[in-house]
């Protein structure tokens, strides 16, 4: 049965400002998928606002939105069989300093001690986020 699925992928401004944006879709190519879009950007507070809007009312939601706002993101379409679960598999769990080793958060990443967990990545959890998401950044896709 095919499961082609297309997931938004985020290298955040930390991965872009350390030179990995690089690093970060070889390890995308490698594994098999397709970029069908890709995209230095700027976030915008009204993009964030839609893009982290679960997670508004945490005590890290200010901290995040800022940090997005902190440079230039690139913004990645994927697309592949199961993609969306398999880049999660690839970005590795969101605490850096215990996403295993062979993750792009695992080898990539580190506690820097900030308000925010820097981890490089953000990866779409679901269809139905991955389309919302691809929606926001990508609405002519
Ligand atoms: P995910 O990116 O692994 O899917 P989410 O729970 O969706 O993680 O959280 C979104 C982002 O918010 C994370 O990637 C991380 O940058 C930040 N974040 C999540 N939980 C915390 C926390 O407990 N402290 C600080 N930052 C957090």
């Amino acid at each position: 049965m095919t499961d082609v699925q297309r997931s938004l992928v985020l290298v955040k401004p930390d991965g872009v400002r350390r030179g990995l944006s690089g690093e970060i879709l070889r390890r995308i190519e490698a594994k098999g998928y397709t970029l069908a879009a890709v995209e230095l950007r700027s976030a915008t507070p009204e993009i964030l606002a839609a893009h982290y809007a679960e997670h508004e009312g945490k005590p890290f939601y200010g901290p995040l939105v800022e940090f997005m706002l902190s440079g230039p993101v690139l913004a990645v379409v994927i697309e592949g069989q199961r993609c969306i679960e398999g880049f999660r598999s690839l970005a590795g769990a969101t605490d850096p300093t215990v996403a295993a080793p062979g993750t792009i958060r695992g080898d990539l990443g580190r506690d820097w001690g900030l308000a925010v967990q820097q981890n490089l990545v953000h990866g779409s959890d679901s269809e139905e986020s991955a389309a919302r998401e691809i929606g926001i950044w990508f609405p002519a896709l």
